[in-house]
């Protein structure tokens, strides 16, 4: 009996020894990586710089891998910190680093070698690798013509990977891998004739395609692929189970639609031709009315590329144009618009501008306060075009089909209503060409977002000559044409 109860004591003693080691155990024990971010108060994050991950305009930083990652850090409530490196090979071992970022969003697929060197999140974007050739050369089909053709990727690339396991097939396939360049840089090389192919994805060359008007998708390379987030290896699930649930998150609330859209959504808006007579005009025409478009723009309060987008879409910078309907000059100021704006020559740039950035902000001013940014500036847009009594019509109609009316994305789906009599007969303000304020905004966001691109601060002052524009692949030695006469 006494046995049996000392027994039984020592086993107590033991087990609460052993319960306190444990204890202390997990109160020694590291912290995980989400603990360790919410401590600190900071996400640190690693991507590339290019117009498809990330850079800094004006505004600030952007980029769709940027505002991602921003929405995340905001729902950890923490600050983002973004560091960039100069190739893939960089981020995957900067992963790694006890000190170093804590996620890779670079634009990065998964493969069996890349699962050798981090953990991927679920999916966010599927792209398809594409090879690309200038245009007026033979164009390749498929594989075997890649064959005996100059070629070049990025070092530690998921298309260097799949090059290699080509090579496997068709070993006289030669092809070379740099980390002296980002994808822009490899479509510009294409476009100039440097090397005859390249290797990159989907999204990349929708983005860029404007500024390269001579490079072509010869064909696609594989099956399309998802982009994810990489963390580093491990067993410590934490960080990667918030990254998912964040990513399914915005899937299913749309914003994730929301960003492709913005980023991608209107990148075939201008079509080859469009592509190449935009970047002559960047460099030909705008230069002459850039200083009007800041001053207005300083003057206003409003960004200048977004001034400069609009003058683009209205007049192809051209001041002299009158439409049919008697609206006119660089902004296409009607009558009304520019008495209100004291506006007394439509035809004259500088007061065009100065009258279309006044109009543009005051339309802004009108809308409701529950429209947030970015929307407020795509329903300020389709206000300056179609009117603001048009445009709350369109807002009623979102009403009624159950979509939100503070949302671009669901209001412009109504624009075009306005112009069929089953739908505008039962509006307040009637008939309207609803199709056209869409197109409208699509233009200028493509316009400005290339502005955005071309005008970041990075490239100004390396390769910008005489205007504050760096446009790839536009000679700067050709002669400009002569101003359109008043
Ligand atoms: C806009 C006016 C709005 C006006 C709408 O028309 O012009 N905007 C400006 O003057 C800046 O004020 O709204 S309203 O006052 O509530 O009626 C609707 O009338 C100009 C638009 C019209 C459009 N471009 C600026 O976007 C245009 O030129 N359409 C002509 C097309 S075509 O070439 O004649 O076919």
């Amino acid at each position: 009996m006494f046995a049996q109860t000392a027994l039984r004591q020592r086993c107590a003693k033991w087990l609460i020894a052993t319960g306190l080691f444990l204890l202390l155990g997990a109160c020694v024990d590291k912290p995980s990586t989400l603990e360790r971010v919410k401590e600190d108060g900071v996400l640190r994050v690693i991507t590339r710089n290019s117009p498809a991950t990330y850079f800094e305009d004006r505004n600030g930083e952007t980029g769709f891998e940027y505002e991602l990652v921003k929405r995340f850090a905001d729902d950890l409530g923490v600050e983002l910190k973004i560091e960039t490196a100069d190739n893939l090979d960089d981020i995957f071992a900067s992963l790694g680093q006890p000190s170093g970022p804590v996620i890779a969003a670079a634009g990065l697929v998964s493969s069996e070698k890349r699962k050798l060197e981090a953990r991927f999140s679920h999916p966010y974007l599927e792209v398809t690798p594409q090879i690309i050739y200038r245009n007026g050369k033979s164009r390749p089909t498929d594989a075997k013509d890649l064959v005996g053709k100059r070629i070049m990727v990025l070092k530690g690339s998921s298309h260097a990977e799949q090059l290699a396991e080509l090579k496997k097939q068709y070993p006289a396939l030669q092809y070379e891998e740099s980390d002296a360049v980002e994808v822009v840089d490899l479509l510009r090389m294409v476009d100039e004739g440097q090397i005859d192919l390249t290797l990159v994805d989907s999204n990349e060359v929708a983005m860029n395609q404007v500024y390269f008007p001579n490079v072509r998708v010869a064909f696609d390379l594989g099956d399309a692929r998802d982009q994810r987030w990489a963390v580093a290896l491990g067993d410590d699930n934490s960080l990667l189970n918030e990254i998912n649930d964040f990513i399914d998150k915005v899937q299913k609330n749309g914003t994730l639609q929301r960003l492709k859209d913005r980023y991608y959504g209107h990148v075939d808006v201008l079509g080859y031709v469009g592509a190449y007579t935009f970047a002559q005009h960047l460099q030909q025409r705008l230069p002459r009315y850039e200083k009007h478009f800041r001053t207005s723009a300083k003057d206003e309060q409003v960004d200048w590329r977004l001034l400069a987008a609009i003058g683009y879409q209205e007049s192809m910078w051209q001041p002299a144009v009158t439409s049919k309907t008697g609206v006119r000059g660089l902004m296409m100021l009607t009558q009304r618009t520019a008495e209100a704006m004291g506006v007394s020559n439509r035809l004259d740039p500088q007061q065009s501008i100065k009258g279309g950035a006044k109009y543009f902000m005051y339309m802004k001013s009108q809308l409701d306060d529950d429209i947030e940014e970015p929307d407020r500036t795509w329903f300020a847009l389709a206000a300056y075009n179609v009117g603001s009594g048009h445009l709350d019509d369109a807002r009623k109609l979102a009403k009624q089909e159950g979509l939100n009316p503070n949302k671009w994305l669901d209001v412009k789906k109504m624009l075009p209503r306005l112009s069929q009599k089953q739908w505008y007969r039962k509006t307040r303000y009637g008939y309207a060409r609803g199709g056209e304020p869409v197109h409208f905004v699509a233009n200028i966001r493509r316009y400005y977002d290339i502005l955005t691109w071309v005008t970041q601060p990075q490239l100004e002052g390396s390769q910008v000559a005489d205007s504050n524009l760096h446009v790839p692949g536009v000679d700067k030695t050709k002669p400009t044409e002569q101003a359109p006469q008043l």
